[in-house]
């Protein structure tokens, strides 16, 4: 058997994917924390391993692999344990489909969230020479921008309408994407799970009844918790906001 080290940060958004799939499947991994508001992603130990400077990467004996949601995909191939993919086509093919949305439309938005709200705030009190050249080190043009506007809380009153526009959807299943827990609810909880503090106006019991009842059902899951006790920081607190057994609307910006 070959061994499996997991290069992530907080246990959630594109850090928690994989790790919940492989916890989910009971698949024994070595843990590699990487600050990422220390910048340790773009260091040069990190980049011998993923040159984009982006976390999560895992290493399966030789192999390295890289972008969260293929690494899933790898992980539910190649381990036993509780299956993650559905046995119909059809809603593999959902899975799937839920997954592309996630990753192209409704992650980067809330990811605008986490990077406006929880992000910039923890970096901006720093040297703004230091914060400069991190900056400059890191290898993505996207990722730069999206730094730059996140220490300089520049993210556009267009782009943040947009993405609030996003969150506002509801939900009437048990489960995304089929009858089963699968890789689209590993996918969908780590990418909203920080929904209810980030935009408490949009998702909550009152608003949003379905996705709370998903999120915590998620959480309580035994997988979830392993998952969450990798965490380091307050930013993997705000996940107990789960165990709140009501979350009521509230106006925005109050
Ligand atoms: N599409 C990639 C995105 C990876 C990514 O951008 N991860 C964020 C953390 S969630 C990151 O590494 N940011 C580092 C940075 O911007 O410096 C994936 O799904 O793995």
């Amino acid at each position: 058997m070959h061994s499996v080290t997991l290069y992530h940060w907080e246990p959630n958004a594109n850090s928690g994917k994989p790790m919940l799939a492989l916890l989910e499947k009971g698949v024994a991994f070595e843990s590699h924390y990487l600050d990422l508001l220390a910048f340790d992603q773009h260091k040069p130990e990190y980049l011998a391993v993923n040159p984009q400077g982006t976390i999560p990467a895992m290493r399966h004996g030789e192999r390295v692999l890289t972008e969260s949601t293929a690494i899933m995909e790898y992980v539910e191939e190649c381990f036993p344990g509780p299956r993650l993919m559905p046995a119909d086509a059809r809603d593999r093919w959902r899975v799937r489909w839920w997954m592309k949305l996630m990753d192209q439309w409704l992650g980067p938005s809330f990811s605008m969230f986490g990077w406006s709200v929880f992000v910039g705030p923890a970096v901006r009190a720093r040297d703004p020479k230091e914060l400069d050249a991190a900056v400059e080190r890191i290898p993505l043009p996207e990722r730069r921008v999206a730094w730059r506007k996140a220490i300089s809380g520049q993210f556009s009153a267009e782009e943040l309408a947009e993405s609030k526009r996003r969150c506002e959807l509801g939900g009437r299943r048990e489960w995304l994407a089929s009858p089963q827990y699968s890789l689209a609810d590993i996918n969908g909880f780590n990418l909203a799970y920080a929904l209810p503090v980030s935009q408490p106006h949009l998702a909550n019991d009152d608003v949003t009844p379905n996705i709370m009842r998903w999120l915590r059902a998620i959480y309580a899951r035994p997988a979830t918790r392993k998952c969450w006790a990798y965490g380091r920081t307050n930013l993997a607190k705000r996940v107990a906001i789960l165990e709140q057994p009501h979350i009521g609307a509230v106006r925005e910006g109050a």
